[in-house]
């Protein structure tokens, strides 16, 4: 029988991961994937926290194969994260928002565990000290992507398209997944399929405590995070779902946009509400990344008791064909994704 916990007894990321083991819930290879993880985004946590003072704001002067330009912190926060799974000697291939293609690791010697994950996003609020996070999903190797590659295809190119293979598997396959929020506290929410739970980091001493068991996202909530700076460029079905929201009935919805994916969702899914980054006339499907943003996300939002949608579909449904594959996203209470995909998502909208 599970021992009664006094008061004392604080549960923290380390003892309730061992508990799910025990619970058969996870495996002790996944344990130590996800336990790596969380050591990862401790470091990062206070790499973030110290920016300004370590001289670690600013561009790192390249760009990404997002075309985006890469802060110091986006490179430092990915090797990092790398090093952290590379050493846990159970993950096998890591896909990240920062390689351009997937990495096979060497050193795995069990486990063999798929790791994909956005190090640092929302970087671009780092040097205003806003909040930013880390995504991750972890997969099971994808058997079928064994299969051969013909011989016209050289060992090499083999090897990275068996990495490519294996990575793109559909949300529905996650195994695990979550996020850690560096803002005024430094939160890591986390699902192994068995509800949400999060926790706090004590800075006291560098342990991540429970502090939300199995949370669930309001059925419903009148607020609304979109980026209206593009409102111009959506069409029709979209303007129109986004004015209605705006009528007094009683009261209008309220505008939320952090700016932040994690920060924006995280609020979402504690308050209710609906996120969204629709595709727009110069986005054909969006900014957000399926395979390390919307779908951990959405795996997380359903979870949670809420919904992930790119407008017209389960998002952990959508087959990914390329690591870096962006697609609209609709995510947070059940109501309000159901209202959107009713007015404004049911077909898409070619631009
Ligand atoms: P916009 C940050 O760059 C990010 O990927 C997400 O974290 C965030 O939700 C979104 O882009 C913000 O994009 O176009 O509104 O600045």
């Amino acid at each position: 029988a599970t021992p009664k916990r006094s008061k004392y007894d604080i549960v923290t990321l380390t003892s309730w991961l061992l508990d799910q083991e025990k619970s058969g819930n996870i495996d002790a290879e996944l344990t130590v994937v996800l336990s790596s993880i969380s050591m990862a985004c401790k470091q990062i946590a206070s790499l973030v926290q110290r920016a300004s003072i370590s001289n670690l704001t600013g561009g790192q002067g390249a760009v990404n194969i997002q075309g985006e330009d890469q802060k110091k912190l986006d490179v430092i926060s990915n090797e990092v994260f790398s090093s952290c799974l590379r050493s846990s000697g159970r993950t096998g291939i890591i896909a990240s928002e920062e390689e351009d293609v997937p990495v096979a690791v060497e050193e795995s010697y069990s486990g063999n565990y798929i790791v994909v994950f956005d190090p640092l996003d929302g970087s671009s609020n780092i040097d205003a000290a806003v909040s930013t996070g880390s995504i991750f999903g972890i997969y099971h190797p994808n058997d079928e992507c064994l299969a051969d590659f013909g011989d016209d295809v050289s060992a090499l190119d083999q090897e990275k398209q068996k990495c490519i293979v294996s990575v793109c598997q559909p949300g529905t396959n996650l195994l695990a997944a979550g996020y850690c929020m560096y803002s005024s506290s430094v939160i890591f929410v986390l699902s192994v399929g068995k509800g949400v739970y999060s926790f706090t980091l004590d800075p006291m001493y560098g342990e991540f405590v429970l502090t939300q068991e199995k949370v669930q996202i309001p059925k419903s909530r009148k607020i609304y995070s979109f980026n209206e700076g593009n409102y111009q460029m959506w069409d029709d079905k979209l303007k129109k779902y986004i004015d209605d929201l705006k009528i007094p009935d009683p009261k209008p919805y309220s505008a939320r946009y952090i700016g932040s994916l994690v920060g924006d969702f995280h609020r979402t899914l504690l308050y209710g509400g609906i996120y969204g980054y629709p595709r727009d006339s110069m986005s054909k499907n969006g900014k957000l990344r399926l395979l390390y943003e919307c779908a951990p996300m959405s795996y997380l939002a359903e979870q949670a008791g809420g919904k992930g949608s790119d407008g017209h579909q389960r998002v952990l449904d959508i087959q990914p064909t390329e690591i870096h594959q962006r697609v609209p996203l609709y995510i947070g209470s059940v109501d309000e994704v159901d209202k959107l995909e009713n007015t404004a998502g049911a077909t898409p909208i070619a631009f």
